[in-house]
């Protein structure tokens, strides 16, 4: 009986630490958060499958468990949204990319499914909320010649 108690009391302490970390008040690198995007696809932007699908974004989760990003979102500042499905994304550096284009979605690659590009070259906005729509990270560029990708 104490073990049980003892589980139960190290999940809320774990629970409670993953939404204190996702908090926009708070000063912590999220341990959920983006990891950096190729928002300018390689060669001329036309559009083919390749081309939308080597534009991306992605996340690393430096948090010590694993996080079903089920009901998750990725948005740009322009307002087009990526919900996750029911995926989970390692914990330990855990990292998951989100394609712009069409594709099989597996454990580490989404497919927004889109057939236009979502991450603007000459400046965006990533934000990323969880299923309950908190802010728990966000990614800006602006243009630069020749650099097609960034940190987050
Ligand atoms: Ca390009
Ligand atoms: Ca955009």
């Amino acid at each position: 009986m104490r073990r049980t108690v003892s589980i139960l009391a190290a999940a809320t302490v774990a629970l409670t630490g993953s939404l204190a970390a996702g908090g926009p008040a708070s000063a912590a690198t999220p341990s959920l958060r983006f990891h950096g995007t190729q928002y300018d696809s390689p060669g001329a932007d036309t559009r083919s499958a390749a081309s939308l699908d080597n534009e991306w974004i992605s996340l690393v989760n430096s948090g010590s468990r694993a996080v079903n990003l089920s009901g998750y979102t990725i948005r740009d500042k322009a307002n087009h949204v990526y919900t996750f499905g029911s995926v989970s994304i390692a914990g330990n550096g855990g990292r998951l990319w989100l394609h712009t284009g069409k594709g099989t979605d597996t454990t580490k690659h989404r497919y927004w499914g889109s057939g236009n590009y979502v991450w603007n070259n000459d400046g965006d906005t990533a934000y990323l909320r969880n299923a309950s729509g908190k802010q728990l990270d966000s990614c800006s560029w602006t243009y630069k010649k020749d650099r097609a990708w960034v940190a987050c």
